[in-house]
């Protein structure tokens, strides 16, 4: 068990700004001297898991694959950033179940459906709403809110240097820095 490792899981939807406070957590904990890894759609739904969909099970079997990884790398000495929409309840529960004597702190990106839409920044909620996506999260799927996360980032009140911040100073006293 390292005590310089554990697992930062963001949890929101599409355009919720996971990704985008995830790396520059990531940042400060290089500056930090902290070796980390960071997972999201791009590298693993492209990769190890592009026999995925959006279905429920599939959503179901990407985030336990995830969180598998996620055990194997933060067991390696890393501390791993997950940002994946993650939506299911069940599902974030098996996160912990899976990585069970690993640090685990779950940050919930909270950014209502209509910011999300109104950023659209990939363009999926106005396909969703034409009909040409299904299954979108917030849309035509579900989102279970986090009933009791470690970190809650409401990100229309709060300016993303602070949430960083928030982030950083809840895992430092995690690390042996
Ligand atoms: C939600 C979708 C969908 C649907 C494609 N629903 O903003 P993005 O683009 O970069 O992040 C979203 C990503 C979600 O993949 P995850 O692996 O995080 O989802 S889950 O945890 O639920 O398995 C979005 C894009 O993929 N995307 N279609 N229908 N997000």
């Amino acid at each position: 068990n390292n005590h310089n490792s554990l697992l930062l899981w963001f949890t929101g939807l599409s355009g919720s700004g996971k990704s985008t406070i995830a790396n520059l957590v990531e940042k400060e904990l290089f500056d930090l001297g902290i070796k980390t890894y960071s997972l999201d759609g791009d590298n693993i739904r492209k990769g190890i898991n592009n026999d995925l969909s959006f279905a429920p099970e599939d959503r179901t079997e990407n985030i336990r694959r995830i969180a598998e990884v996620s055990h194997l790398m933060v067991d390696a000495g890393l501390v791993v950033l997950a940002a994946f929409v993650s939506p299911y309840k069940k599902d974030r529960e098996n996160i912990r179940t899976i990585v069970k004597d690993v640090n685990f702190v779950e940050v919930y990106i909270n950014t209502s459906v209509e910011e999300c839409e109104r950023r659209d920044v990939k363009g999926l909620y106005k396909k969703a709403r034409a009909g040409e996506i299904k299954n979108m999260t917030g849309i035509s799927a579900p989102y279970e809110t986090p009933e009791s996360p470690d970190i809650e980032i409401k990100t229309e009140n709060e300016s993303i240097e602070d949430s960083v911040n928030r982030i950083v100073d809840f895992i430092k006293p995690k690390l042996q820095l």
